[in-house]
């Protein structure tokens, strides 16, 4: 039965519009905004796609949203947007969006819609008797970097401290596991330590498994004004839209990039191209770090990496003539089988160049989803609240009494990761799961594998805008989701800046937000006391905030949405008292254009000694070499800037399905489609060991002969790739297995 309380939350949360920040002709005002009321205004918010975090004005009538410009104030993209932001809304007009709870019926197999009501007790019972029957630990969540921040926390703090679960994770592990756990060994804290203006200010550019022009083309425009002709290295095995556009592209051999970067810190090393005051004053291990990359001469390098060796002295002096070099990386470098180790080995060439604390410098993890960052901070799910860590007792402590909840609430255990819960499910040991706003049937490096152990769970729940999606599909319960614009709430961009999404447009049919979900359930779980000063996200904001004081994320001297609202986002830190050199510009009361904030300029980090670290280990060979059955690597990717992730989205919208192939497409090296005999537009199957996909051949020479590319925006993919991981972040490793490619 639910709860008489339910019924009150759900008349609250399909009620009007609620709070927005609304500008109007006559002036800008916060509070309700009931229909019919506020003609012709505007109001800001972030985009919901990628972590570039675009600023987009969406011009109302009546209040409802009927069309969007991108913010030509917002400091991040000065006016500008992609196809996908231009075309956010959209994706929320689908005629397959859930609008009601639909429940599965045993008799027929089929999804029968429910009342909320309904719908939530039947979540309560079916996961309740689960946790009596096989412990508290069997119900496990997958989750997302595409909610709003209070609604990640919502969540976490709901299934561990409320429910009493402990396994979950998100599709952050698939995307940003490995930089998380690079940065927090190397500087303490999981802290990518740039702002924006560093794309403009470098004089060297170092792109390494990164595609911004396709991937993050609103940031690539920033590379672009850079005043200062910057040399642009790309590292990337395929001649990418943002390799042709660089000065100097590398092509390396797939995963090989931890000879290379190892091999570049030996040549700079004795080129002398070295900071020694800085290592010595702000960092740890480098004597040993020196000696082991003696073993990366330039003859290993370019043998390993297949690299012409001119290119590579080009590569290796431009660096070492750069005064503000910066490094950026995303997935080429996360996704592998030794990710971390490669993303230290760049943030090792950062530190021991001193380059990183000054303006157009850093080691630069680039983030994907437009909250990934948000995350990793505040889902509560591998790290408490904050960064903080689940087996610190003080740590513990602290969230409990900020929190005002009993301490033994709180697990003193890691959760497992993404695919140890699958890999539970297997075994028994979680027999529910709860997956919301995200797709892994599509997604996951064994798509398959929900199918498989489908019979395995006794109850599956799937959260989402659509019913539709691969996963979607195979729910016991559906639970309709609002969607981005459809809710308040924050993200928090790849320079930690937090943005405001709000509430433009209503949700269709009963669909809630995630938040509003959350505060149903806690309500029908029981648990409700727990939360009962999380009203709306903006409590929560206040709560995060206060979660937050002290730590490297400190948003303490953030007031609330307005403020947020007024300046363009924040980033952190952004304490409420000046503490340090790196904070006291931030933290200065509202300024209208906020200056980028960057953090390590006075060289302190947030290890115990202050020092970063240097660390590395000797490459290791790739999980599946090729071989004369399968003699191609397959690369996956982004495929346009049309096409986000598993399409759910995007192809809902006309104008970017315009954008895009319709079908499924493999690029091809002209020379091994001559040899295969396949020519332009073939239909060919692409087969690995676990599985085969048909694609049309796209015949290129951005990929080197013996790889083959799929972009991954197409069901199917990911019955190829090989199910491995780095051992330190769990990431798997989309980009590197053995195939083979047929003609038909
Ligand atoms: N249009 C669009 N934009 C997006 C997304 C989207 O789906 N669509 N998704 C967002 C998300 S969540 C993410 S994580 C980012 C991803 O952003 P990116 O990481 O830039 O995109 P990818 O295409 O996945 O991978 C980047 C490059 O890695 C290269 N690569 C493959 N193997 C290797 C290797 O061994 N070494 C090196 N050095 N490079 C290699 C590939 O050839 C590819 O060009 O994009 C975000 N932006
Ligand atoms: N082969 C290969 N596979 C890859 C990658 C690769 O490079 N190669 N990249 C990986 C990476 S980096 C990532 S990030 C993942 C992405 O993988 P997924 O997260 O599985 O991809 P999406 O299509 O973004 O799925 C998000 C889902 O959330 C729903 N959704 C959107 N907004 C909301 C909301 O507000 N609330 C709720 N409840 N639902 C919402 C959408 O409808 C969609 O079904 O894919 C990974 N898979
Ligand atoms: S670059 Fe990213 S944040 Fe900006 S409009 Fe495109 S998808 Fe949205
Ligand atoms: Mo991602």
């Amino acid at each position: 039965m639910s709860h008489p309380k339910n019924n009150t939350l759900l008349r609250q949360w399909t009620g009007p519009l609620t709070s927005e920040l609304v500008r109007t002709p006559g002036g800008f005002g916060l509070g309700q905004v009931p229909a019919g009321r506020t003609p012709n205004a505007t109001t800001g918010l972030v985009c919901g796609f990628c972590s570039t975090g675009c600023g987009l004005t969406v011009h109302l009538r009546d209040g409802e949203a009927v069309n969007l410009t991108p913010d030509p104030d917002y400091p991040v993209n000065f006016g500008m947007a992609c196809p996908k932001g231009w075309e956010a809304l959209a994706p929320l007009e689908a005629l397959d969006r859930a609008t009601t709870p639909l429940l599965r019926n045993h008799a027929s197999g089929l999804l029968e819609p429910v009342s909320w009501p309904q719908a939530l007790a039947e979540f309560t019972t079916r996961f309740q008797g689960i946790q009596s029957r096989y412990g508290p630990e069997s119900v496990a969540f997958l989750s997302t970097g595409q909610i709003c921040t209070e609604e990640m926390a919502f969540l976490g703090a709901l299934f561990k401290f409320g429910m009493g679960g402990l396994h979950c994770d998100s599709n952050t592990r698939q995307c940003m596991a490995t930089a998380h756990v690079a940065y927090k060994e190397s500087f303490g804290f999981d802290a990518p330590p740039y702002t924006y203006e560093d794309f403009e200010q470098s004089d060297v550019l170092v792109f390494v498994g990164s595609n911004p022009c396709i991937a993050h083309p609103i940031l690539w425009q920033r590379v672009l004004r850079n005043p200062h002709r910057p040399a642009i290295i790309v590292l990337d095995p395929r001649r990418t839209e943002t390799a042709v556009a660089a000065t100097l592209h590398l092509p390396l051999a797939p995963k090989s990039d931890l000879t290379l970067l190892y091999g570049l810190a030996r040549a700079l090393l004795r080129l002398g191209a070295v900071d020694r005051a800085f290592i010595d004053a702000h960092t740890h291990g480098f004597a040993d770090f020196a000696e082991f990359v003696e073993a990366f001469p330039p003859e290993r390098v370019c043998a390993e990496a297949r690299l012409d060796p001119e290119l590579w002295e080009r590569c290796v002096s431009t660096i070492a003539r750069g005064q503000r070099v910066s490094f950026w990386w995303t997935m080429g470098v996360n996704q592998g089988h030794e990710s971390t180790r490669t993303a230290q080995a760049i943030i090792n060439l950062a530190l021991m160049t001193g380059n990183i604390g000054r303006p157009g410098t850093g080691a630069n993890s680039i983030t994907g989803q437009c909250n990934a960052m948000g995350s990793r901070l505040y889902a509560n799910a591998t790290s408490l609240f904050a960064g903080r860590d689940f087996a610190n007792a003080d740590h513990r402590a602290e969230v409990a009494r900020i929190l005002g909840i009993p301490g033994e609430r709180i697990p003193t255990t890691q959760s497992w990761a993404y695919d140890q819960i699958l890999d539970g499910v297997e075994s028994g040991a979680i027999r529910g799961l709860w997956v919301i706003g995200t797709n892994p049937a599509h997604s996951w490096i064994r798509q398959d594998r929900l199918q498989e152990l489908a019979h395995r769970l006794e109850f599956l729940v799937v959260q989402d805008l659509y019913a539709t999606t691969e996963t979607a599909r195979r729910a016991d319960l559906l639970l309709p989701a609002a969607g981005w614009g459809e809710k308040d709430g924050t993200f928090i961009n790849s320079e930690r800046r937090f943005g405001l999404v709000k509430k433009i447009r209503r949700a269709p049919g009963s669909a809630l937000s995630d938040f509003a979900i959350f505060q149903l359930i806690s309500n029908a779980w029981g648990c409700a006391e727990l939360f009962s000063s999380w009203r709306d996200p903006e409590t929560v904001f206040q709560i995060l905030k206060r979660l937050s004081a002290g730590r490297p994320c400190d948003i303490s001297g953030i007031r609330d949405y307005r403020h947020l609202d007024d300046v363009g986002g924040i980033q952190w830190p952004y304490s409420m008292m000046s503490q340090d050199g790196n904070t006291s510009e931030a933290s200065k009361p509202a300024r209208p254009t906020p200056s980028g904030v960057r953090l390590f300029s006075d060289g302190i980090f947030y290890t115990p000694d202050g020092r970063a670290r240097f660390i590395f280990a000797p490459p290791r060979p790739v999980a599946e070499p090729v071989d004369a059955d399968y003699p191609f690597v397959l690369l996956t990717g982004r495929g346009t800037s049309a096409q986000w992730h598993t399409g759910t989205r995007t192809g809902k919208s006309a104008v970017l399905t315009a954008l895009h192939p319709a079908e499924c497409y493999v690029e091809l090296n002209p020379a091994d489609a001559r040899r295969l005999r396949i020519s332009m537009g073939e239909r060919v199957t692409v087969r690995s060991r676990r599985g085969a996909v048909s694609a049309n051949a796209l015949l290129t020479p951005t990929v080197m002969p013996g790889q083959v590319f799929l972009p991954m925006h197409y069901d199917g993919i990911n019955r190829l790739t090989h199910a491995s991981f780095d051992p330190h972040s769990r990431q798997p490793n989309y980009k590197h297995c053995a195939v083979a490619v047929d003609p038909g």
